[in-house]
């Protein structure tokens, strides 16, 4: 590791206001351009330490720009990991306040939920719907604590991956029934669409997305819990909202879930 442990536990207090206090700051490798990989995330591990102390409970896991469209998008290669607790739930139909959030965006996901625990390393698509019980569509909000969503991979992973909110719902399916490829997704802003896709579009297969976070979270020593979910990543680009906003997301097979943007 590059940085000291005060230093780490300065940045992970830093970008925790940020998200809390709806402010925005430049990306952290600016002033620490030696960060490495453990650094980014030590310090995100440092986020979810403070908001357990808190109170917080963790629900589950995301793996982030596991779209090539994304991947274009933020001109990155990598997929990244994050954590999900439970204040960035917010119910099926329910309403998210922009007043909270620096510069949101929606990404349409199919999410899993696991029946029993995985391991890597060596885990893989087949240990993945073997282990997952349901899956179900999933809008994530993102909101990069980052001016501008100007970022590197190290600063984005220390920020939990832009993690803020997410809204899961619609029909839930078991994971081994569906064909998760060619499911159609379509996104759809004030009624209109907004952004489709297929879930191939994730790393080929979704599943494979758990496979690769479970394989992240194996050689850090940590196993995915069984009763997880799992926001796999955004399948489209991300699409920018505003407050008066209504966003819906169809999956083919998996039903819709909606949110408003207040
Ligand atoms: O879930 C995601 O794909 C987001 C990863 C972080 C990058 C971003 O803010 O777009
Ligand atoms: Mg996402």
């Amino acid at each position: 590791m590059a940085l000291n442990a005060s230093t780490l536990d300065q940045l992970a207090q830093h970008l925790e206001n940020c998200q809390l206090q709806a402010q925005d700051t430049l990306k952290i490798t600016e002033a620490h351009p030696d960060m490495d990989w453990d650094d980014a995330y030590a310090i995100q591990d440092r986020i979810l330490a403070s908001k357990l102390s808190k109170g917080a409970r963790i629900v589950g896991y995301k793996a982030g720009l596991t779209s090539h469209a994304k991947m274009k998008q933020m001109g990155v290669t990598d997929p990244v990991f994050g954590f999900l607790v439970d204040e960035y739930v917010v119910p099926e139909g329910g309403e998210v306040k922009v007043s909270e959030l620096i510069h949101p965006k929606v990404e349409p996901e199919i999410c899993f939920i696991t029946r029993t625990e995985l391991k890597g390393p060596g885990c893989h698509i087949g240990a993945v719907l073997a282990a997952s019980d349901v899956v179900l569509p999933g809008i994530e909000v993102i909101d990069s604590r980052y001016r501008d969503f100007k970022f590197d991979l190290k600063s984005v992973i220390a920020d939990n991956t832009s993690a803020s909110r997410f809204i899961v719902g619609g029909r839930i399916a078991p994971a081994r029934d569906v064909d998760l490829r060619t499911l159609g997704v379509v996104l759809e802003k004030n009624g209109e669409p907004v952004a489709l896709g297929a879930g191939a579009a994730v790393l080929g297969h979704p599943a494979a997305a758990v496979a690769m976070l479970v394989n992240h979270l194996g050689r850090r020593g940590q196993s995915l819990p069984a009763g997880s979910l799992i926001l796999s990543g955004g399948i489209t680009e991300a699409v920018p909202v505003q407050a008066g906003d209504n966003v819906t997301l169809r999956i083919q097979d998996l039903g819709s879930v909606s949110v408003r943007f207040v």
